[in-house]
């Protein structure tokens, strides 16, 4: 199994995590998304999005890292991602698609560039676009979070896998975390396991 990615990409980090939790042996293949690997043909041929992660496995390839973290669960069912309560299964994709659907869109390096390269937003403008999407979901986030001492309860989830992400992301981003500390604190529960430890950014082959 291949997982391409790139150190910094949270989408990809939520994908790590998913395979350390899971215990999964995996090749780590580096698409390295400030050269413009990700639009060379070479790996548009195998993932036509350009984007990652994407993972390879028996040869084919699937893009999209909620797909791909549901694709483990269903190949690699333990420890579960999903509760097996289906109020908190729903609660624990809600929170993930909360980060995957409403926020990192917004938020990724190429909208970022889009809005400096051509609209001419300068760097407080790019700033504030962050913080402002940050905050509206991580509000709503943190509103929701109610047991721990991670997203959903006792166990990490979904929830969690993109979570961890998003808040590494934020913190590159200087945003002010202080006024949501249940989403800290899940943070720290999760980046506390070994397993989730050694998916952060800084661990990966091609860190710099
Ligand atoms: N919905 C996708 C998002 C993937 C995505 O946006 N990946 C970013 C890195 S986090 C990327 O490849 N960006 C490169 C680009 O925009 O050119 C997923 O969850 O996998």
């Amino acid at each position: 199994m291949k997982l391409y990615g790139y150190f910094r990409s949270s989408a990809a980090y939520r994908v790590r995590i998913a395979l350390g939790l899971k215990g999964v042996r995996y090749v780590p293949v580096s698409v390295d998304l400030v050269a413009g690997d990700q639009r060379d043909a070479d790996y548009t041929s195998r993932n036509p999005l350009g984007l990652v992660p994407a993972l390879e496995d028996d040869g084919r390839v699937l893009g999209q890292s909620l797909a791909i973290i549901e694709y483990l669960e269903e190949r690699y069912p333990e420890p579960p991602l999903l509760p097996a309560d289906a109020w908190a299964r729903a609660q624990a994709r809600s929170i993930a698609y909360a980060i995957a659907c409403d926020t990192h869109p917004l938020n990724n390096l190429s909208v970022l560039n889009f809005l400096r390269d051509e609209l001419g937003v300068d760097q407080a403008g790019r700033d504030a676009w962050y913080a402002r999407w940050i905050d509206r979901s991580f509000k709503a986030i943190e509103a929701v979070l109610v047991a721990g001492p991670f997203a959903v309860g006792s166990q990490p989830t979904i929830a969690d896998t993109c979570l961890v992400p998003q808040v590494f992301n934020a913190r590159r981003f200087d945003i002010d975390l202080t006024p949501y500390p249940k989403i800290t604190a899940v943070d720290a529960a999760m980046v506390a396991l070994p397993a989730v430890a050694a998916a952060h950014p800084s661990r990966q082959t091609d860190a710099r």
